[in-house]
Formats: structure tokens, C-alpha cells, sequence
């Protein structure tokens, strides 16, 4: 059996759990909250991270291309190479370009803490580029973001383009994105149980974050 550690809060988190359940790959879900990782199993002390019977996996990337391999059921890359790579290139776009740019802005725009204005400045607009960039090789209404295919790059439009969205409007005043069909996308993916069940359990367990991270600071 697989152990996905981590909490559902986590866009990283939800990019695996959704890949295993697009996969209808069995596991379990062990809550490791930041701070209480094993270096032995994620070095960087990050979340997520996989357990498996050979050992754990650290790197959001990492683990979906093992999870995929795990089952022929709905493969997360097409078999062509070419397509395979675009599908790669999606993600990096997503995870390297977009979110862990975006990511500068969250401490401000989701946590309560401040962002110094040059931070912002510079962030929004090196998102603006990337996002430019990234409208170029994105094919929404494909129905999926690589084509016709739901893959690997769906997993990280879906949880992290609803907080590019939100941290930029919120930080900005102007949603980056509010330009590109990703509202329509999202609905669209909106419908998938898989995607349902992940929003659901994140709802749940951002309430349950908050009063985790109030009860450390009041420690
Ligand atoms: N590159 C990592 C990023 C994961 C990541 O940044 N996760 C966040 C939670 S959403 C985290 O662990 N942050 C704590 C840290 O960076 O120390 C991956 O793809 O798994």
C-alpha cells in the first residue's frame, strides 16, 4: 500500500493525490504537517512525499511519474514521445514558471504576513512574462491543458492555477490569468469526482491548517 504524507491544504499535496485517484491507485493518507517531516524521507522537508514498499520519494514530479507507471489505467503521458515531451514542458511552465513564482506573494496574500512592495513588483511582473510565455503553449479548450488527453499537466493546472488566480488579485489587484479560458477549464475539471474530492478534503483541512499554525505560535 501507498502513503501519501502531507495535508490536504497543499497544492503539491493535491497534484499527487489527484494523479493517484485519476490513476484509481489504492493508498492511504498519513497528515505530516511542516515541520514534522523525516529528512530520511523528504530531505528538503517538504510535503508531499510517497512511502512505498522500496522506499520514499520526495518531489511532486517525481512521485506522479512513478504513480503512473504504477497502472496502465488512464496514462498520465501519451506514448508518443513528442507529446510526452510537450506534456513536460506544460508542467515545468506550471510549476517552475507560474507557481513557485506566485509562490513569493502567498505569505502576504494568504498568511497573514508582509511582502515588501519590491518583492511584489518584481514578482507580478515576472509572472506577467511567464504567463504570456505559458498562453502560448496551453491548449484549455482541448478540453484538457495538453490536448485531449487528461495528464500529468492537469494535475498542477488544476490545483495551482486557482491560487496564481487569487494571489495575484489579491497582491496586484488584477487577476494575471483572468485573460485565459482558466476559468472555463476549471469548471470543466471542476466536474470530475477526483477533482471534487480534493477540493472538498482542501476546504476541510485549510480550516484545520489555520488552527494548527495559530496553535505554534501561540506555543
Ligand atoms: N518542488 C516541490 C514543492 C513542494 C512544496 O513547495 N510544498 C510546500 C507545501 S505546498 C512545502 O513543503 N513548503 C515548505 C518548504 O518549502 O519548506 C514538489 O514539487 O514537491
Amino acid at each position: 500500500m501507498l502513503t501519501l504524507c502531507g495535508f490536504s491544504a497543499s497544492n503539491y499535496y493535491n497534484k499527487v493525490k489527484l494523479a493517484l485517484m485519476e490513476k484509481q491507485i489504492p493508498f492511504e493518507e498519513k497528515l505530516v504537517w511542516l515541520g514534522d517531516t523525516n529528512p530520511d524521507q523528504s530531505p528538503l522537508g517538504k510535503v508531499p512525499y510517497l512511502l512505498t514498499k522500496h522506499g520514499a520519494i520526495s518531489e511532486s514530479d517525481a512521485i506522479i511519474e512513478y504513480v503512473d507507471t504504477l497502472s496502465p489505467t488512464t496514462p498520465l503521458l501519451p506514448s508518443d514521445p513528442f507529446a510526452a515531451a510537450k506534456v513536460r514542458e506544460l508542467c515545468v511552465y506550471l510549476n517552475l514558471h507560474l507557481e513557485l513564482v506566485a509562490r513569493n506573494l502567498y505569505p502576504q496574500a494568504f498568511f497573514g504576513g508582509k511582502v515588501s512592495d519590491a518583492a511584489r513588483d518584481k514578482t507580478l511582473e515576472q509572472l506577467k512574462k511567464n504567463i504570456a510565455a505559458f498562453a502560448r503553449i496551453a491548449r484549455f479548450d482541448m478540453p484538457f491543458i495538453a490536448g485531449e488527453q487528461f495528464s500529468l499537466a492537469d494535475c498542477s493546472a488544476i490545483v495551482h492555477l486557482p491560487l496564481i488566480s487569487s494571489a495575484t488579485k489579491i497582491m496586484g489587484g488584477t487577476d494575471l490569468l483572468a485573460e485565459l479560458p482558466v476559468r472555463d477549464y476549471l469548471t470543466r475539471m471542476g466536474e470530475r469526482p477526483t477533482v471534487q474530492k480534493v477540493n472538498a478534503d482542501r476546504k476541510t483541512n485549510t480550516i484545520e491548517l489555520m488552527e494548527h499554525m495559530k496553535a505554534k505560535a501561540a506555543r
